[in-house]
């Protein structure tokens, strides 16, 4: 693993898991979208991890919803930009890669791997549903696969990275994504260093168990010696002990509520700042100072604010 003296703190503010009857505090239209990861990066979120959403807080693939909150938070923050290829499993997966090809940023999501993505357990605790869409979205979870193919993982290399200088924020949902990883580094159509988002918890993906990261460390150090950084989180409860978990063994973390809506047992987090101040709260206390979007860029050999396409 590439280690650094400074922790990247990535959040991601709305995501397409949690909707709007599960907690009044996810942000939804472009303002709100926009205010909250402003406020993530003021809070010491380096990297911003972006999904869109339609009015009725249903989520959405489409460019311009993405370009009605992007301009505004490259201009009053610094915060690299990430645009989710990840999307919906909803979504096909030509909608899913559109708006990184339309705005061309310093880096998107890419998911390493097809698998069952069930969040069907978020809506468990809905009592009354606001919207139509959001029980048969939640509910119908148990019966979608999030399709990521060779060949659609390699479009994104093809038609993103190397078009555009994107680079990546590898998603990897079991230590079979890593090998998938190191075919595509193999074949050269990846250059490192590579940021390898270990998401843990989605039932579909590897547990939320610490020896699950210990191995995912083990193994992607077989295969990318130090040409790889490590961040980690899991889905739910577990989000903040695994960030501190990947803090401890020299990595990275995400937070926001597109993985938790929570910031303490029982306890809806009141905004993604929240969740940035109180991992950050913990990284300072465990001596890890935290990276700005600056060293954020100059550790991951980002194209910079000025190349992207909005
Ligand atoms: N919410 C994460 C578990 C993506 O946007 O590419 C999955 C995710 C996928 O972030
Ligand atoms: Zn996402």
């Amino acid at each position: 693993m590439r280690t650094a003296n400074k922790v990247i703190i990535t959040c991601a503010p709305t995501g397409s898991i949690h909707t709007p009857s599960m907690s009044p505090h996810l942000p939804i239209t472009p303002n709100e979208i926009a205010e909250s990861a402003i406020a993530a990066a003021e809070a010491g979120a380096a990297i911003l991890h972006l999904h869109a959403r339609n009015a009725d807080g249903s989520p959405s693939p489409a460019p311009e919803h993405f370009m009605q909150f992007l301009p505004r938070i490259k201009q009053s923050t610094d915060a690299v930009i990430n645009i989710s290829t990840g999307g919906s499993a909803t979504m096909s997966l030509d909608e899913r890669i559109a708006a990184a090809k339309a705005c061309q940023p310093e880096v998107c999501s890419l998911n390493m791997g097809p698998l069952i993505f069930d969040f069907s357990a978020a809506g468990a605790r809905v009592s009354e549903w606001k919207h139509p869409w959001e029980q048969p979205y939640v509910e119908g979870s148990r019966g979608r696969i999030m399709y990521n193919d060779n060949v659609f993982i390699e479009r994104i290399m093809v038609e993103i990275g190397q078009a555009f200088g994107t680079k990546f924020e590898f998603e990897c949902y079991d230590i079979g994504h890593l090998y998938t990883l190191a075919h595509f580094a193999d074949k050269g159509l990846i250059k490192p260093p590579f940021l390898i988002q270990g998401v843990f918890g989605i039932l579909g993906g590897i547990g939320a168990d610490p020896r699950n990261l210990a191995h995912m460390v083990t193994i992607a150090d077989s295969l990318f010696g130090t040409d790889y950084y490590l961040s980690a989180f899991a889905a739910g409860r577990h989000q903040l002990p695994f960030c501190t978990q990947s803090a401890l063994l020299g990595g990275n973390v995400r937070v926001g509520l597109e993985d938790s809506l929570f910031i303490g047992r029982g306890q809806l987090a009141e905004s993604n700042a929240d969740q940035v101040r109180k991992i950050r709260t913990i990284l300072e206390a465990l001596g890890r100072e935290i990276a700005t979007p600056a060293e954020a860029r100059a550790m991951l050999d980002l194209k910079g604010a000025d190349a992207v396409g909005f």
